[in-house]
């Protein structure tokens, strides 16, 4: 009878359940399982630290919609995974992680790399498990893809302990992965989908907002097709933008705090209430205000503030229902009073912005390289955007034009994430562009990925606001320790491993080199601009983080 090891069958499990390709870096016990992958045609992009292989699997998932996979080896490995799984745990991201472990039969004898994996791993999973018996593999790796996918996404992990992963055993014994022939979505009851169209329309200043719950349940047209029925204009989460188009004559993004503050009656769709929005709760948003929310996920519902009215289901069935109902009975748009006023406040705030996005001052403003990258990024591009000031700047200027082409920190706020992120999702859509936009700080958390970039052919642009230091600098108001980090030479860094890198000094030099730059990208070679920035440029936002506790109101929207 036919021998398979454990880890042809967790290869041949990932294979079953769509996987193409896994980020990883070698090492025992898992270079069976590679070779098994290798052989099945799932692609490997070995990175140069794991750390990054979990933040290109949730970039890959953001893209895609499906389930990015990572894989670290025994102890260190499958630990150095845990900040990117962790990112993906408050993204409600998406992603399977997969680490070798020592093997059971020698466990607590102090076995190489021993330590307990599984316990660091599950307050940051949605699901973590140890794969104890090679016939069982397949099935784990199907409930592990349903589980991270499903209702509300998040990552899973699973233990691969060495004993496993090299047990051979009888195929006759192998669990198969089930299959699923048809499944339909849940959708809210009727009754609730009537009292939400009245709620809506006994509005004066009705307002939707939603998030990455919308993406994941690929309700982009469905949600596009309740605005255009309803006239009611639209906000997004920061992750969740581009779901339906940033120049939607509904989406007034230079009013979104007015929005917020002034609105009556809220639809909150597929987007938990946490701090990106202010909790809900004033000041962000008024007491009054009466709040629907729709989520998939019955215990996010009115977890933060009171609401009117909660629907269970998900987004694009209820969508459909919503609009459905509302067709004929709620008209707002755009000669509606309330989107005239939120239209004279966009253009108010933008007009306001201008005169940095020109601005000529060299250093360059960040706010003008902001504007340099939007003017550059063709429309089905994809952004990854990390740091601080350049990232909230970027979020006010650059827009977002299709699902899934937007890649931040999210409510981590996690540094480092934009290169990986950036490769991710080059792995993931080889036919998009791919621009990074990044400050100084955070690529030097993840800048040898450079290096897979070159190695793995994921040609990506990345574009670096060098203030030369963590955050805007308080000049000589004050001093920050550990804030600045001086004049390295990214570019050259870049060269020395095989990228295109340019140092551009200077408002006028930044598209030319953007366009050098990009033919080089389009030769299949990865490049970096190292843009130097205005140290002192502070983004003007609202904070988003309060420590004190003082204000139950803070917002990253
Ligand atoms: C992994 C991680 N380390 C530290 C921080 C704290 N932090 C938040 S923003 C920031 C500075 C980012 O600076 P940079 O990437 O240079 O971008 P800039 O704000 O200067 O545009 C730091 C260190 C964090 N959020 N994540």
């Amino acid at each position: 009878m036919a021998q398979v090891d454990g880890s042809q069958l967790m290869a041949e499990g990932l294979k079953a359940e769509g996987v193409d390709t896994i980020f990883y870096i070698m090492g025992g016990p898992n270079i069976l399982l590679s070779m098994h992958a290798e052989r099945l045609g799932i692609r490997l992009i070995d990175v140069r630290h794991e750390q990054a292989a979990a933040m290109m699997a949730h970039a890959y998932s953001r893209v895609t919609g499906k389930v990015g996979v990572c894989m670290g080896a025994g102890g260190p490995g499958a630990a150095n995974l845990l900040t990117g799984v962790a990112n993906a745990f408050l993204d409600a991201c998406p992603v399977l992680a997969l680490g070798g472990s020592s093997a059971v039969h020698f466990y607590d004898l102090g076995d190489f790399q021993e330590f307990d994996q599984l316990a660091v791993f599950k307050p940051i999973c949605k699901w973590s498990a140890r794969i104890y018996e090679a016939h069982r593999a397949k099935e784990y790796v199907h409930m592990g893809m349903l589980r991270a996918r499903q209702g509300k996404p998040g990552p899973v992990y699973f233990d691969m302990p060495g004993n496993m992963l090299v047990e051979r055993i009888d195929e006759k014994r192998v669990w198969p992965s089930p299959t699923i022939g048809a499944k339909s979505l849940p959708i809210g009851d009727s009754q609730s989908i009537e009292k939400a169209v009245d709620l809506l329309k006994g509005a004066k200043k009705p307002l939707l907002i939603t998030g990455s719950g919308v993406f994941w349940s690929d309700a982009g047209a469905e949600m596009q097709q309740f605005v255009e029925t309803t006239g009611i204009p639209f906000f997004t989460t920061p992750q969740g933008r581009g779901i339906v188009s940033d120049d939607h004559p509904l989406s007034l993004l230079g009013a979104r705090s007015y929005a917020l503050r002034e609105a009556d009656v809220v639809l909150v769709v597929g987007t938990r209430l946490n701090f990106i929005i202010g909790y809900g709760r004033p000041p962000r948003f008024s007491l009054d205000a009466k709040f629907i929310q729709v989520d998939v996920d019955s215990e996010e519902i009115g977890r933060t503030r009171s609401i009117e009215l909660g629907i269970v289901g998900d987004a694009k069935a209820v969508f459909r229902q919503l609009t459905e109902v509302a067709k004929g009975r709620v008209s707002f748009g755009e000669s509606s009073v309330w989107v005239q006023q939120l239209g004279a406040k966009d253009r108010e705030n933008r007009e306001k912005m201008s005169p940095l996005l020109h601005s000529e001052q060299t250093p360059v403003h960040p706010m003008r390289l902001c504007k340099e990258v939007r003017d550059f990024i063709p429309r089905n591009g994809i952004l990854a955007v990390d740091g601080h000031e350049i990232m909230n700047m970027s979020r006010q200027v650059i827009p977002s034009f299709t699902p899934g082409s937007r890649l931040n920190p999210g409510p981590n706020g996690c540094m480092g994430v934009g290169l990986p992120f950036g490769l991710g999702a080059k792995a993931a859509a080889p036919d998009r562009p791919v621009v990074v936009l990044h400050g100084d700080g955070s690529l030097g958390l993840n800048m040898m990925e450079l290096d897979t970039a070159v190695r793995r052919q994921l040609p990506v642009l990345v574009v670096v606001s060098n203030n030369g230091g963590w955050t805007a600098s308080p000049g000589n108001k004050m001093h920050v320790p550990g804030r600045d980090l001086g004049s390295v030479r990214y570019d050259q860094i870049a060269q020395s491993m095989g990228a295109y890198g340019e140092l551009v000094e200077g408002p006028q030099a930044v598209r030319p080199a953007m366009e050098r730059a990009w033919k080089e990208v389009e030769n299949g070679r990865p490049a970096l601009l190292n843009v130097l920035t205005e140290p002192t440029a502070r983004a003007q936002t609202v904070p988003f983080a309060s420590y004190g506790g003082e204000s139950a109101g803070t917002s990253l929207m």
